[in-house]
C-alpha cells in the first residue's frame, strides 16, 4: 500500500487548547507524526494538485479566511494562536466581516481548534497528501494511505472545528465521484462523529456516509451523529450513524462494523474512503472506547472483505506512544 506524507504538515503546531474549562497542551500535536512515521517507515511526498480539488468541496471565502487568519490575528495586535470566542448560534449567514474575532466565529464552530502560523500550509499539504493517495489507487493500486495532519472530518464546506480545517476524506470522495469512480462510500471509524463529512454529503445520493462513533449525547461534537440523522432529499438514507456507549469493547464494536459494511455493499459503492482515527484505542487520553491494537488489525481485515479500491485518510488518535502501532495494525489488516 502506497503511503503519503508531506513534512509541511508538521508546521501546524498550536500550543494549547481549551478543554473542559482549562488550558491543556494541544492534543493533536506534531509528535503524532513522529510516532506514525516511526512505525510506517518511508512515505512518498505528495504531488501538488493546487486549489482546484479543495474548492470542489470548500467555499472560496472560507479558504481565503484560512489563508489569512493567522496573519489577520497578528495584525490585530495579538500573539500566539488565533482562537475565536463569539459564535453565531442563531442566524448564521454570509457576512463579510473584517475583524478577525468576527471571522473566527463566522467560520469556526468551537474554541478548541486554534489556528497557528503554519496551519494553512499544513492543511493544504494534508489535502495534497490525500489527493496523491487517491491518484495511487485511481491509477490501479488497491489501497492508499494518506498520513493527513491536521485531520479533516469535523470540517464542513465553510467551517473548521475539532482540530480540522480541510475535509480530506470529502476531498477524496468528491475527486472519486468527479473521476467517474462512484458511487462512493465514506466509512468513518474515528472515535468522534465526522460531522463535517456528513454535512457535506447530507443531501447527496451519490456518496454514502457511514459512521461508528461515541454517542454524541456524551461526547464531542454533541450536536451531530445521532442515529436519527439519515440524510435529506436525494441523500435520504445515505447517512448511517451508529453511536456507541462509552466503554464499548470489540464485542460491541464488531456488530456495528458489520452493519456499516453491509450498508456499504447494499449501497453499491464502487470506491471506499476510510476516515481512520486511532482514538478508539483503549488508552486514548481524550476518548472512551476500548479497542486494542489487535482489534485495529481485525477491523482492517473486516473492511478488506469489501474488496473495494480504497483510500484511508488519517483522522484522530492521541495516545502518541501507541499511535504508530495502531495505524500499522489497521493498515496491515486492511492489506489482508
Ligand atoms: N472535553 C478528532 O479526533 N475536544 N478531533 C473535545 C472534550 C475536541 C477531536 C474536548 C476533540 C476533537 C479529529
Ligand atoms: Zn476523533
Amino acid at each position: 500500500m502506497k503511503r503519503f506524507f508531506s513534512p509541511h504538515q508538521t508546521g501546524h503546531a498550536p500550543l494549547r487548547e481549551l478543554n473542559n474549562g482549562e488550558w491543556m497542551d494541544f492534543a493533536e500535536s506534531p509528535a503524532r507524526v513522529s510516532s506514525m512515521l516511526a512505525a510506517l517507515g518511508q512515505c512518498e511526498a505528495p504531488i501538488d494538485h493546487g486549489l482546484g480539488p479543495i474548492l470542489a468541496v470548500h467555499d472560496a471565502d472560507y479558504v481565503a479566511f484560512l489563508q489569512s487568519a493567522h496573519r489577520d490575528w497578528l495584525k490585530a495586535g495579538r500573539s500566539g494562536d488565533a482562537i475565536g470566542y463569539a459564535f453565531p448560534v442563531v442566524g448564521r449567514r454570509k457576512l463579510d466581516l473584517s475583524r478577525i474575532d468576527g471571522r473566527l466565529g463566522q467560520y469556526g464552530f468551537d474554541a478548541a481548534t486554534p489556528i497557528a502560523s503554519g496551519t494553512w500550509d499544513a492543511a493544504y499539504w494534508g489535502a495534497q497528501t490525500a489527493l496523491s493517495a487517491f491518484d495511487a489507487v485511481a491509477g490501479g493500486g488497491h489501497c492508499g494511505f494518506a498520513l493527513c495532519r491536521p485531520p479533516g472530518h469535523h470540517s464542513g464546506k465553510d467551517y473548521f472545528g475539532g482540530y480540522c480545517f480541510l475535509n480530506n476524506a470529502a476531498i477524496v470522495a468528491q475527486r472519486a465521484v468527479d473521476s467517474g469512480l462512484g458511487p462512493v462510500a465514506v466509512l468513518d471509524v474515528d472515535y468522534h462523529h465526522g460531522n463535517g463529512t456528513q454535512d457535506i454529503f447530507y443531501e447527496r445520493g451519490d456518496v454514502l456516509f457511514a459512521s461508528i462513533h461515541a454517542d454524541p449525547a456524551m461526547d464531542y461534537p454533541y450536536f451531530w451523529g445521532h442515529a436519527d440523522e439519515t440524510g435529506q432529499g436525494e441523500g435520504e438514507g445515505a447517512t448511517f450513524n451508529q453511536p456507541l456507549a462509552r466503554g464499548t469493547t470489540w464485542a460491541g464494536y464488531e456488530p456495528a462494523l458489520d452493519k456499516a459494511l453491509n450498508a456499504i455493499s447494499q449501497f453499491g459503492a464502487k470506491f471506499l474512503v476510510i476516515s481512520y482515527g486511532a482514538d478508539t484505542f483503549e488508552a486514548d487520553p481524550i476518548s472512551f472506547l476500548k479497542l486494542t491494537t489487535q482489534d485495529m488489525h481485525t477491523m482492517g481485515q473486516r473492511i478488506s472483505t469489501l474488496a473495494l479500491p480504497c483510500v484511508t485518510v488519517m483522522e484522530g488518535g492521541y495516545n502518541i506512544e501507541a499511535l504508530g502501532s495502531n495505524v500499522d495494525a489497521f493498515l496491515s489488516g486492511l492489506e489482508g
